[in-house]
């Protein structure tokens, strides 16, 4: 198939990177966001996200005259679904008393019902949305057809996953794998046809529910992994063994792989996608869902922690009434300026619910406002007058702070690390006290 112009809904994380690389590559794209704010900035070329090198390949396919942007679709020759899949909110299932979150699919219901109008024969539709499976033949062809073109003959339609990592995105688009699931065996290929125009990865065509559940997979699969470290490094602070240590000596085995434990899992993929599963089958999910359990109370633990750490081991529920905490890093995870879903954010709040006067300092987003959350103006001014702080993502500048420095502007002695980043000795050398997740000896 050949692609002269192809419209993307949706322009976040993944909308956003693809359609400036389709353009980098030539092809006239519309991307459309049904957000007026965001429009309106991406059309006076301001880009509304952080990602290493968004801005230029944006910028410059602005400037091209390749890539437009607007708040209504129109003809294409290919669409492509790239809008977010969250969970209600105030909605949930229940199987066997085990409560689970349930697939929030307006947006991509709305995106399709969008395309309907434009769709002409011979077209193909895209769906990239992290979907629970089946999405795209029982949801999405559905709608499609309303159009009064049959899904599969008149026009191809598939599934294709997005796999990139935040933080490396540009890169991932073009370098991984990508898996095209189609409705038919034509529309996989005219899948391939469209993500060849980029793809330097190997491009492997399947049927559309195969290639949901591939994503569903991976990303299921990382989080029971998360969740088993996490469960390491309750046990390590229970038989005074370093769990970092420990990881780093079993994953010398040619087998073995085991993740790094942390505050919990955050971001708008893994701590969200398992749940796809479990609602879909229930019944057929129970470890799917533990290790989702084990991840979210992963704050829990964290608030356990300092309050251990502050208290001491006999701490009432009174512990940490009046304590001020800085909290270093809001993002999901280091390096990004994403706070969707971070267990970071819950941490916050739990130790505020517990009396504590937390001030929160995230350099990448330094003016978030969130509810209940008291943001510094600055490093100095988070650390300046607590008593102890807590470092809960390993941004490099936060690992690149230097110990005496440090030390040197707060009154605080008392670290407590939720993520193995502030290890050496130096920081017991310039008089901190160090309380490390998962490390039950010092
Ligand atoms: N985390 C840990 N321990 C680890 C690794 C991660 O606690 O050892 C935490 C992170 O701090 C973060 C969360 O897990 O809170 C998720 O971070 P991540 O880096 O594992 O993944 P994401 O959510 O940024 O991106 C994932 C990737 N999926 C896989 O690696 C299988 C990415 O390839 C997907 O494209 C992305 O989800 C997505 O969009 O689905």
């Amino acid at each position: 198939m050949n692609f002269q112009k192809i419209c993307i809904l949706g322009l976040g994380y993944i909308g956003l990177p693809t359609a400036s690389t389709f353009a980098a590559h030539g092809v006239h794209v519309l991307g459309v966001d049904i957000n007026p704010r965001i429009v309106g900035m991406l059309q006076r070329g301001k880009v509304h996200i952080h990602e290493p090198g968004l801005r230029d390949i944006y910028q410059a396919a602005l400037a091209s005259g390749n890539l437009t942007v607007a708040t209504d679709p129109q003809e294409a020759d290919a669409f492509i679904i790239a809008v977010p899949t969250p969970f209600y909110d105030d909605r949930t299932g229940e199987y066997e008393g085990r409560k689970y979150k349930l697939a929030d699919m307006r947006a991509v219901t709305s995106a399709a019902e969008l395309i309907v109008p434009c769709l002409r024969k011979g077209n193909l539709v895209v769906l990239e949305s992290t979907s629970p499976p089946r999405t795209t033949t029982e949801l999405i062809a559905p709608i499609l057809a309303r159009s009064g073109l049959e899904p599969g003959r008149d026009f191809h339609l598939a599934y294709s996953p997005e796999r990139v990592l935040p933080g490396r995105i540009l890169n991932e688009l073009v370098e991984n794998a990508r898996v095209i699931g189609g409705i038919t065996p034509e529309s996989a290929q005219a899948g391939a046809d469209l993500y060849s125009i980029f793809v330097k990865g190997e491009i492997v065509q399947t049927d559309a529910t195969t290639a949901e559940m591939v994503k569903l997979m991976e990303n299921t699969y990382r989080d029971i992994n998360i969740a088993i470290a996490n469960e390491f490094a309750r046990l390590a602070d229970r038989f005074g063994v370093d769990v970092w240590e420990a990881i780093s000596l079993a994953n010398r085995h040619p087998r073995v792989k085991i993740l790094s434990p942390g505050p919990g899992v955050g971001g708008h993929c893994i701590s969200v996608d398992p749940w796809f599963l479990v609602e879909s089958a229930p019944e057929q999910t129970p470890l799917i869902y533990t290790a989702r359990s084990v991840n979210d109370a992963q704050p829990h633990y964290v608030l356990q922690l300092v309050e251990r750490a502050l208290c001491g081991p006999d701490f009432g529920a009174d512990g940490l009434r009046g304590k001020k905490i800085a909290a270093l890093g809001l993002a999901y995870k280091p390096d990004v300026d994403d706070l969707r879903e971070s267990p970071t954010i819950e941490v916050v709040r739990l130790l505020q619910d517990a009396g504590a006067q937390v001030m929160a300092w995230e350099p990448f987003k330094p003016d978030a406002k969130l509810d209940r959350v008291n943001m510094a103006s600055s490093l100095e001014a988070a650390i300046r007058d607590v008593d102890a702080i807590l470092l809960l993502v390993a941004h490099s500048e936060f690992l690149a702070l230097k110990p005496y420095e440090l030390a040197a502007q707060t009154r605080s002695r008392l670290i407590v690390d939720s993520v193995n980043g502030w290890k050496s000795p130096g920081w017991r050398e310039a008089g901190f006290q160090v309380v490390r997740l998962g490390v039950g000896k010092e």
